[in-house]
């Protein structure tokens, strides 16, 4: 509440040294009082940013705002009661931040009488999560026994001596003093005054039990006093007995299957649920809630732990499919290698219970990778609303679960949380489960973040935060459902922390006593929650304790049927694992492709021409561009009139014909509505009003499908991972991403290892992703000029020394993980991308673009190239002067990219154009074995060079030689003209890079350069 928006005065303007610290320095100095040191109780180092709101500047503008309100209470505005809270709450925060001395808050006389009681709440709401009882095990306090933070004073407290002037000059005898609550509040109920100890311990029941809110950081008071009410009005957290025994037989469900697993599979790691079983009813509770706001589907993303669980009790997964993941025995049915049953995934529609709705939940496979997959669930979900029109997130939400540690330590959670208010990357709201079982494998929290919640990265998009002690299933079940409503209510992302216990080591197989001896020893004590919320209820009447067993042993018994069908399994199918089922109308029956032809990606003269007319114009009226576009575009409409295209113009063609056709494209990354290097322009700017833009690509025809072109946030993992995710939603989209340079595709690694090359093959679902990745030694230095080539082709699974029997086009791309391609003109760039989705199946597409060949007038394509029936050149021969004569062809050059041009400029200067063969691969991975062969035939009498601008340990080298020799049947040597190994990608010496690249094609054009070789 202390935006401007809500305190809409003039402030005093703070000179420059007046700043906060300098100002309470100058206080302090002149009270010369003793300051006292904060210990919060249940945090792990004496941080002060519990309180982020009154950090750094804001502290400043608020203590200016109190001595503002000192002096005239009218000279700052008033909205209700707030400016009193907020000021007294700023008093004695500052004084805990040493901000403030401490004498200042009992300047504070404007609150005393009625008013004063404003103070305690503040605080209380404020901070009551450091004395609240979330710990299950109560151990948190002997981790860190620091004393509870003075100023919180809870109704074991006596407000004596010992407390006197610091709590606001009240003792004992105030307690039964009534006072006017403020509008503000809600812990009165219908009441307007309370006596001070009910105040107190109504703040102690809304804040101090077994929930611990943080929400004062949210700067929005609306949000704020949605949540207060939700917490502080009195007898608020009751349930029905209905609501009792489901959650109850939710608990007996979670608590006996991993018994049952136990008891069946005793040394199989299946990372279970125990000491933290209320995450299933929590997790239904949130599924409910939400499917009675009108969700009806929802893709979840979770790590390991209950992971079985969650498949079973909550996206309801057979059972005996669960089992027979147990049985070693079992061959694999389906095409691929599979995963670990606790990575795999699994999508279900189904009706849900209490609301009777349909909903369909997915649970996306993931890797061992923690949190990997969140960015992936993002972009899934983002998709499902996109394609179902779902504006505000009413349909279709996320849910992710976290470990205490991984959600701490992992960056790629932070990148996601950065997505959730983007335009193109919001999905209204995410609920964030984390498992906080108090450790991470063997180390404890201690040693395993700065901060003093595992959930404090949350805060940086103002997501309220529930603390909750997970041994108490009511609570949990309550701020569940309070979370569902905060996500349905203001579609922003909200986190229950459920503070539990892991009762094993990190599996079954592990000791946690070698480092844990004193927790463990508490935990061995520990009474399992479900006896204890079984006994409770017992005790209220809520259930007898012969209910309670037969639920127990209907439980029991369908465990037991289902191990005994387990048993019938004879093969396991991967496919009965699938996260993200694609239209069966893009498949035949059996899953495999409708065609394995591959059509003509060309298109009609007329059709290139009116894509190049859209691309060479502003189809708005009135909309003024930069002159520099002005040229842009008229150079475009020049090269239409020319019948040739650039590279941009290239793409323009593809993406506006496949939006014509019906296929959505959505473009992402840094800076890609402009391009990095100024040649796309797919989005205009007004030039004279405030954010007027014009995308002419949607511009194509009536009835086209929508182009999303979006500039991401400066992120790569959480970027490739939430377009990786879209795409996964259907088949019928082109989904790109385009890292800035190539080279940044190593921060978002983990994506592309256990997700874009492997996916298939662990997890049987395809995927068509493009990345664009620029990529070209230019002399700019050792970033900035290789997207890596090396790693990719390292990972296809191609053989290299087999000769493929099979035909080339269409079933080699089918058995690749991934296609990567290095394409030189701008009509094969046009080609790739529409085959990408023209081809009957999906595969990544990997391309190294180009930097210098975007302008480079020879890098032009004409018309002719693109035009029905001409098709994606996997080779591109030569198709000069050699080809007369091809026997007295002395040398072919092999080589991929930008590198022909220096090559044919080199040979042109040498005169060698009768002597010396260019041939391109333009598509490296699957390699054109059967191309490659027809020109190695052509020229019998040729040496092979292997020619590349990248370093010999680098580039295409180690994988392309392997496959020339396979194709020549290793008749015949191949060499290599290029720079040598290097530990660098390039230099950063402009003159060392010319004379490098002079160096290599002086090899290149050797024709003696090899002799002696063996
Ligand atoms: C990115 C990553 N680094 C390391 C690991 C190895 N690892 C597996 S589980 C684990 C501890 C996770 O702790 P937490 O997130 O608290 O989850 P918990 O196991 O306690 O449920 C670690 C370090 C991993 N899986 N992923
Ligand atoms: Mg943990």
């Amino acid at each position: 509440f202390l935006a401007d928006s809500y305190l809409p005065f003039r402030l005093r303007p703070i000179a420059a040294p007046q700043t906060a610290k300098s100002q309470s320095q100058a206080r302090l100095a002149a009270v010369g009082g003793a300051l006292r040191t904060f210990q919060p109780m249940r945090s792990y180092t004496a941080s002060v940013s519990a309180e982020p709101f009154l950090n750094g500047t804001s502290s400043n503008y608020v203590e200016e705002m109190y001595y503002a309100w000192l002096e005239n209470p009218r000279s700052v505005h008033k909205v209700g009661d707030c400016v009193c809270v907020c000021v007294c709450v700023c008093a004695r925060v500052l004084v805990r931040m040493e901000l403030l001395p401490r004498t200042m808050a009992s300047l504070c006389s404007k609150c005393s009488g009625t008013r004063v009681m404003q103070t305690p709440r503040s605080i209380t709401f404020i901070r009551g999560h450091h004395v609240a009882q979330l710990d299950p095990l109560g151990i948190m306090a002997a981790i860190d026994p620091g004393p509870p933070p003075s100023d919180i004073i809870t109704s074991n407290d006596k407000l004596g001596e010992e407390r006197r002037g610091r709590f606001y000059g009240l003792d004992e005898s105030d307690l039964d003093k009534v006072f006017r609550l403020p509008t503000t509040t809600f812990i009165g109920g219908s009441e307007s005054t309370l006596p001070l100890r009910e105040i107190i311990q109504r703040l102690e029941m809304a804040y101090c039990q077994s929930i611990g809110v943080e929400f004062m950081f949210i700067n929005d008071l609306e949000q704020c006093q949605w949540i207060r009410q939700k917490f502080e009005r009195p007898g608020i957290m009751q349930f029905t007995l209905e609501e009792k025994r489901t959650l109850l037989a939710r608990m007996v469900r979670s608590t006996r299957f991993e018994e049952f697993l136990q008891r069946k599979w005793s040394s199989e790691k299946r990372f279970g649920l125990e000491g933290c079983e209320s995450l299933i009813p929590a997790l239904k509770t949130i599924i409910d809630k939400s499917s009675m706001n009108g969700v009806e589907s929802i893709i979840m993303g979770m790590p390991h732990r209950g992971r079985l669980n969650v498949l079973a009790n909550v996206i309801r997964k057979e059972l005996d499919q669960i089992f027979c993941q147990f049985d070693s025995k079992l061959e694999a049915a389906d095409e691929g290698s599979g995963d670990v049953k606790y990575h795999l995934g699994m999508w279900h529609r189904r009706i849900n219970r209490v609301t009777d709705r349909n909903i369909t939940l997915s649970l996306m496979a993931n890797p061992s990778h923690l949190e990997a997959v969140d960015p992936v669930v993002q972009g899934k979900t983002k998709a499902e609303q996109f394609y179902c029109g779902d504006t505000e997130g009413n349909r279709v939400m996320s849910i992710l679960l976290h470990g205490d540690a991984a959600f701490a330590g992992q960056g790629v959670v932070y990148e996601t949380f950065h997505l959730s208010d983007l335009p193109s990357y919001t999905t209204h709201g995410t609920i964030h489960v984390v498992v906080n079982n108090q450790i991470g494998f063997t180390t404890d929290p201690r040693v395993a973040r700065s901060s003093s919640y595992p959930t404090d990265v949350a805060k940086v998009v103002n997501a309220p935060i529930f603390h909750v002690n997970a041994d108490d299933p009511e609570a949990v079940m309550y701020v569940c459902n309070v979370a569902a409503e905060w996500r349905a209510t203001f579609h922003k992302d909200v986190v229950v922390d459920l503070v539990c216990y892991r009762r094993n080591g990190h599996n079954e197989m592990d000791e946690p006593m070698f480092t844990q001896p004193l927790m463990y020893k508490q935990i061995k004590k520990q009474k399992g929650v479900l006896q204890k919320y079984a006994e409770k209820l017992i005790a209220e009447g809520a259930v007898t304790r012969q209910e309670y067993e037969e639920e127990i042993a209907k439980y029991d018994k369908i465990c037991e049927e289902a191990h005994t069908r387990s048993k019938d399994e004879k093969i396991l199918h991967i496919k009965h694992w699938l996260d993200s089922p694609w239209p069966v109308c893009f498949f035949k029956m059996d899953g495999q492709p409708k065609s394995m032809t591959s059509p003509s990606t060309g298109l009609t003269e007329e059709e290139l021409g009116h894509i190049g007319h859209i691309a060479s114009s502003v189809p708005v009226e009135d909309f003024t561009i930069h002159g520099g576009l002005s040229r842009i575009l008229k150079g475009r409409a020049a090269m239409v009139g020319q019948r040739v295209c650039d590279w941009a113009l290239g793409e323009y063609m593809a993406f506006g014909s496949l939006l014509k056709e019906g296929t959505h494209i959505r473009l992402s990354g840094q800076d890609v509505e402009r391009g990095t290097f100024s040649h796309r322009h797919h989005v205009l700017h007004d030039q004279n009003v405030d954010k007027r833009i014009c995308i002419p690509m949607n511009h194509i025809a009536p009835n086209q499908a929508p182009y999303t072109v979006c500039n991401s946030s400066l992120s790569e993992y959480g970027v490739l991972g939430f377009e990786l995710g879209f795409a996964m939603a259907s088949p019928n989209a082109l989904v790109l991403w385009e890292a800035q340079f190539g080279d940044f595709h190593n921060t978002a690694q983990c994506i592309i290892d256990q997700f874009i090359c492997p996916g298939q093959a662990k997890w049987v679902r395809q995927n068509g992703i493009v990345l664009l990745l620029p990529h070209g030694m230019e002399g700019m230095g050792p970033e900035h000029s290789s997207a890596r080539p090396e790693r990719f082709l390292q990972m296809c699974n191609e053989d290299p020394d087999a000769y493929p029997v099979s035909e080339f086009a269409v079933r080699q791309l089918y058995d690749c993980n991934w296609i990567i391609v290095n394409c030189s003109t701008p009509a094969n760039y046009f080609h790739v991308l529409r085959r990408q989705i023209l081809q009957p199946f999906r595969k990544p597409l990997i391309v190294f673009t180009p930097k210098s060949l975007l302008r480079h007038p020879d890098a032009k394509s004409n018309f002719d190239d693109m035009l029905t029936g001409t098709h994606f050149q996997r080779l591109i021969p030569d198709s000069g002067p050699v080809c007369e004569k091809p026997d007295g062809v002395k040398r072919i050059v092999f080589c991929t990219g930008k590198v022909y041009y220096e090559l044919t400029r080199e040979r042109k200067n040498r005169g060698m154009d009768n002597t010396v063969a260019i041939a391109r691969i333009e598509q490296l991975s699957p390699f054109p074995f059967d191309q490659v062969k027809v020109e190695t035939d052509r020229y019998p009498n040729a040496d092979l060079v292997w020619c590349q601008e990248e370093h010999k340990n680098q580039g295409y080298y180690d994988y392309v030689k392997p496959r020339l020799r396979t194709t020549v049947d290793r008749t015949r040597p191949v060499r290599y003209a290029g720079r040598g190994p290097a530990a660098a990608p390039a230099t950063g010496n402009k003159a060392a890079h010319l004379v490098e690249l002079q160096r290599f094609l002086d090899t290149a054009f050797n024709l003696d350069a090899f002799t002696g070789q063996s």
